[in-house]
This record gives structure tokens, sequence and C-alpha cells, in this order.
């Protein structure tokens, strides 16, 4: 049938799959929807009840990119299907591409790794197995995103990673000196990304090599703000308290923290004891103009730490109700909201108000010219860029719309109710999130509330339930639920990105940097990684070379010592979109991923002698199966 249509109408394969399995439903379009009839998937669309759905074959409008929490990795989901897309290993040890065993990787992850964490992690092969990613967030530049990276915190390490968005892989791993367990992640916003602000949330010793265990009155916590081109951590700030969440401004002038635990307290009782807590905004070109002056102390390393604490004039302390949370910027960049978690509140910050705060002409409540109360629980707040906000409650299992001009003019005294709709999501919501809503280009097409707990939506799998991710349609007056999905542990945030603004390559191109010190090698050994087969033997040390063109490896077998340390570098010669290789050596526990145009590397002892096969392990051509050779170890 779809070929015939293909002959008759010109309609495209892509099309027809899209349509086949609705014309039938589809009454509205039209009572010749059927065999030889055209039918767009917009105009599918446009007749289906549900906006969520993309037919097989059809493309999603938007990148969503997914924390993956403890798993330690990012997730790239299409939106609305909320199809996953793709895993990008971060912080963990990855089976499928070898990231933290392929040398590339182990280079990413150890270069920025702290002279005391090297020492740590000397006998433990070298890395961190886990991480914890919060807060994916994507480069600025002018207000917007610009899909060139993306950056996502590891709380349980203290660490920042940068993704490549060009190939969505990482290139940077940093790890954060003086501060413990980094949580908030923003970059700036204006002009462009610049800095990426970072949270250290708990308070530790500064520094933190055994000394003042128990004076936690001596207990610090720091702001950071890394240069998102280099990767380094451009200055700090030691604050009051602790810091949870931050956002940056539009402006480029100042970032905002919450800190739930101004008592500085240790215990659950101390943390809680105050009526209010606060929100602790960073004044960049005062700070800036301080590590010029040299107004700073280092204790880890070189980097400058400036004092922010109460007194200091690179900050303001706003008081607000208990715990505060989440910290979001408006689109329109007027307002900064912070979520009051313990609080029914949400506080609105105006930021035209910040300079005459910093300036003293204002108390530090004068920057505040809203407060609903919404309902138990704010975590965290979203826009369409129509004036309204959309903040999770946690406790009440909702989400909250509200009309933002309303609750400022409510604060005012004037007799309005901001509180336009709530709904009920399943259960417990987190981050939520609009299309493009933290950005200036906020498109209110779609709200995504990442609820914590699934309970009873999904069939039991056991004990360890999924989370649930809701789809909300908010492009209408009404918010509608139209899409359940599970994710696993635990996928705290995410951004949505229009499609037009990333642009990944389809094949690597051959002079990446990521495999340089493969290419050292090569040149050195005299070998064209493009054209190789070569066995250079250098004492202890064996270095195979071969390329990978579908169904072959350049070599069927190679010869080493039992005790010889091997390094194998693939080149996979395919220039073709979708054509990936992989090097599994059997029983070695060695496997990575070689994609089309790349060159990959792997190290190890050959310890075991005997026959052992190494094959492809990436699905490739009809004769994949045949795609393999033989490492032949010789008894010591
Ligand atoms: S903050 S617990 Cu994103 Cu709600 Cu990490
Ligand atoms: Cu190459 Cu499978």
């Amino acid at each position: 049938m779809s070929e015939n249509n293909e002959q008759k109408g010109g309609v495209s394969r892509r099309e027809l799959l899209g349509n086949t399995t609705k014309v039938a439903t589809l009454a509205g379009i039209g009572a010749a929807a059927g065999v030889g009839t055209m039918i767009t998937p917009a105009q599918v669309r446009a007749a289906s009840k549900n906006r969520a759905e993309v037919a097989p074959g059809d493309l999603d409008e938007y990148y969503g990119f997914w924390s993956g929490g403890q798993s330690g990795e990012v997730r790239v989901l299409g939106m609305p299907s909320m199809r996953e897309l793709m895993r990008i290993p971060v912080f963990n040890r990855e089976s499928a591409t070898g990231w933290g065993q392929t040398n590339e990787s182990l280079k990413i992850m150890t270069e920025g790794q702290l002279p005391h964490e090297k020492e740590f992690l000397k006998d433990k092969g070298g890395i961190h197995h886990n991480g914890d990613t919060h807060h994916p967030h994507m480069s600025f530049t002018d207000g917007t995103y610009d899909g060139r990276y993306v950056f996502i915190n590891d709380k349980a390490n203290t660490r920042v990673a940068r993704i490549r968005c060009d190939i969505m892989k990482v290139d940077k791993m940093i790890s954060i000196p003086n501060a413990a367990d980094i949580h908030g992640l923003r970059p700036q916003k204006y002009p462009r990304t610049g800095y990426v602000f970072c949270n250290g949330e708990h308070r530790v010793p500064m520094p933190n090599d055994g000394r003042d265990l128990e004076n936690d009155k001596e207990y610090h916590a720091v702001f950071s703000a890394i240069d998102g081109d280099t990767m380094e951590v451009a200055w700090q700030v030691m604050v009051d308290g602790n810091l949870d969440n931050v956002d940056a401004d539009y402006q480029g002038k100042y970032a905002i923290a919450s800190c739930y635990n101004s008592e500085e307290g240790l215990t659950l009782e101390d943390m809680t004891s105050a009526e209010a807590d606060w929100a602790v905004i960073f004044d960049i070109k005062a700070i800036e103009a301080g590590v010029k002056a040299g107004d700073f102390k280092t204790y880890e390393g070189k980097t400058p730490v400036l004092d922010g604490r109460h007194g200091s004039k690179y900050t303001r302390y706003v008081p607000i109700p208990n715990s505060p949370h989440g910290v979001n910027a408006t689109p329109d960049g007027k307002y900064m909201m912070i979520n009051g978690k313990l609080s029914p509140t949400v506080s609105i910050i105006e930021m035209a108000k910040v300079p005459d705060l910093f300036a003293d002409k204002i108390k530090p409540r004068g920057v505040i010219v809203g407060e609903p109360e919404l309902g138990l629980g704010p975590l965290h707040t979203a826009f369409d860029g129509r004036g309204n906000a959309y903040t999770t409650l946690f406790l009440d299992s909702q989400v909250c719309k509200w009309n933002i001009e309303k609750a400022i003019q409510a604060f005012a005294g004037k007799k309005v109710n901001p509180i336009m709709e709530k709904i009920d999501v399943q259960y417990q919501p987190g981050h939520n999130h609009t299309s493009m809503g933290e950005t200036k280009n906020a498109d209110g097409q779609w709200l995504i509330s990442l609820n914590k707990f699934s309970k009873d939506r999904f069939i039991n799998v056991g004990p360890l339930k999924p989370e649930n991710e809701q789809l909300i349609d908010i492009s209408g007056d009404k918010m509608k639920i139209v899409h359940d999905g599970p994710t696993f542990a635990e996928p705290h945030d995410c951004m949505i990105v229009h499609r037009s603004l990333v642009n990944p390559n389809k094949v690597y191109e051959r002079n990446d940097p990521i495999w340089s010190d493969a290419q050292a090698w090569a040149d050195k050994d005299g070998v064209d990684l493009e054209d190789a087969e070569h066995v250079i033997r250098d004492g202890n040390n064996v270095r195979v070379y071969m390329t990978s063109i579908a169904p072959k490896f350049s070599m069927e077998k190679f010869k080493v010592k039992q005790g010889n340390e091997v390094t194998i570098f693939v080149t996979n010669m395919d220039d073709l979109d979708d054509l990936t290789h992989g090097f599994t050596l059997a029983n070695y526990g060695v496997c990575m991923e070689v994609g089309p145009q790349a060159t990959a590397s792997v190290t190890f002892t050959a310890g075991l002698p005997g026959v052992h096969w190494f094959y492809c392990q990436w699905f490739c051509h009809a004769l994949h199966m045949e795609m393999r050779g033989r490492m032949l170890v010789e008894k010591a």
C-alpha cells in the first residue's frame, strides 16, 4: 500500500508511516481519508486529541535533557513523545560505550581532579564510579540556548562536567575545590556563558583536610563561578548558612542562591528552627572587581575565595520564609522566584530593585514585590512566557498555575486572586519545566512535572518503583496531563530545548581532540591511524593499531605475552550515519564504542594466557557476527 501511494501521490514513506495507523480514526479530516489521500503529519496532530503523540517515524519537536540522578548520567529524550533517545555517560562507568574504561574517557575524568582526590583514588582505579546528577543546563548566548554545551553537577563527588552538544559526549570534568557537594547549578544567561554558577551545598572546614573536625562554627559553604569556556574555577564566595539552588539573571549582573539552613544547624531540629531563612544575592561585577583588587584568600589551590558573609559588599541576604528551595528567573528577566518548600509561599524578587539593595537604599525585604500563598510544599516554578507561573506543590501533589502580575497586585493590597488553576499530579512533584521556559523564548507549549513517586501508576516491578514524569499540555486555557513517563532513579531535573537549537554531527571529524593522545602515540610509532595494521613492541608495552570497516577489523589476530601492558587503538573508517562499531575483548572485561570516523583506545594487562576472541559489539552489518579476531596470549 505504501509503495502504491508513493507512486501516486508522492507522499513520503515517513509521512505514510506516521499516518497509516491513524487513518481510520480521522473522521474529522474528511470522508476521503483512505488509500491515496495525502494527510500530512501536521494534519494528523491537529486532528488528534493528544498533541503529545508522535507517530512512528515522525520526529519530535524538542530535545529534553534529563539528569540521571544517582545513575550519574544524562539522558536525552524526544519531546513531546517522551521517547528516550540516548544516554550520555558522565560520572558513571558505562558498560556499552566503555566510558570510564577507554583511555579517552579516563583522561577526561581524571584531568580535573584535585591533588588529594588523585591520591585517594590512586589504588581505586583512578576514578569515582558513581555520581549524582541533578541540574542539566545548556550554555546561553543573549538569554537563550546556543546549542554549544550542557553543564551538569555531581552532588555525590563535588564535580561539574560539560557535555559537547556536537557529539553528545562529555569533554570536561572538574572537581570543585573548597566546596562540598555541588547541588544547584546554572549558567550565566547574558551576554553569554560565560560563568557556570554552582553551589557547594554542605558546610565543611576550609581547607577540609582533617583540621577543625568538631568546630562546626568554622565550617563554611562556598559559591563557585566556573569559566564555561576553560572549565576552570574563576572565583568563589564564602557565605553564611548553606547553599541549595541558584539561578542567574537575564542582565549578567547577579546570581541568586537559596539557603535552607541559615541556622547553620547539624540536626534536623536545628536546621528547621528559624521562621525564615534567606536568598543570597551575588553581585558579579563587584566580585570581579574584588578579585582584581586582591580582596580574597586561598585555601585549596590557587582559587580566589572572597568573603561574602553578612556585611560583605559582594552579597546581600534577603529573608525568605522557612527553608526555601528552587530559584527561577522569569523569561522577561524582571523577577526571580524563590520557592518556599516548608512555607506555602513563593517569594517574588524584583530584579530592578536589587541595585538599590546593594546601595543600601532599601531594606533586604524591599526587593520582595509578591509572596503568593500557593499550597503545601512549593519546590520549583516554571513559566509559559504569557505572564503565568507553574509551581510544583510537593505535599499537595499538585501543580499550581498562577498569574505573576496578579500576585504582585495582591501583595500591594489589591483584592485579586493570582491562582488560576491547580491540577493533581501523581505523585509528589519536585522540579517542573516548560518548553524553552528557562530562556527569554519561553513558548508556553509543554510543562513537565517530575514526580518523585509513581506508586500505583504502573504495573508493579517490585519494591523499587520508577519515578513518574507527567507531560502537561499548557497551550490552552486549562492544563491537561497527556502522558505518564516512568524513569529510573532519579532524574531530579531536566530542560526542554527546541530542536532547531541543537545540531549534533552525524559522524565524528577525524581531527577531534578527544583522541589527541592516541594520535600522538601513532605519530611516535610512525603509524597512520586511518590505515593501521600494526603491533608495536616497546619493552613490556604493546601497542596494537587497527581499523574497522564493516564487517572487518584490519587485523585477524595479534600475539602478546602474558603480563604485557597492551593498548588497542581502533579507528572506525566507516563514514556513514549510524555506523558505529565496537571492540569487545572476551573475558578481559574490555568493551568500547568506536563511532563512525572516531578513534578509541583501551589499555589492559594481558593477564590471561590463551586464545581470546575480540568482536564488534555494535550490530553493524549482515556479517556483524563475523566481525571478530583473536588475541593470542603466550604463557609467561
Ligand atoms: S533541587 S534535590 Cu533540583 Cu529540587 Cu536537587
Ligand atoms: Cu562492526 Cu558489528
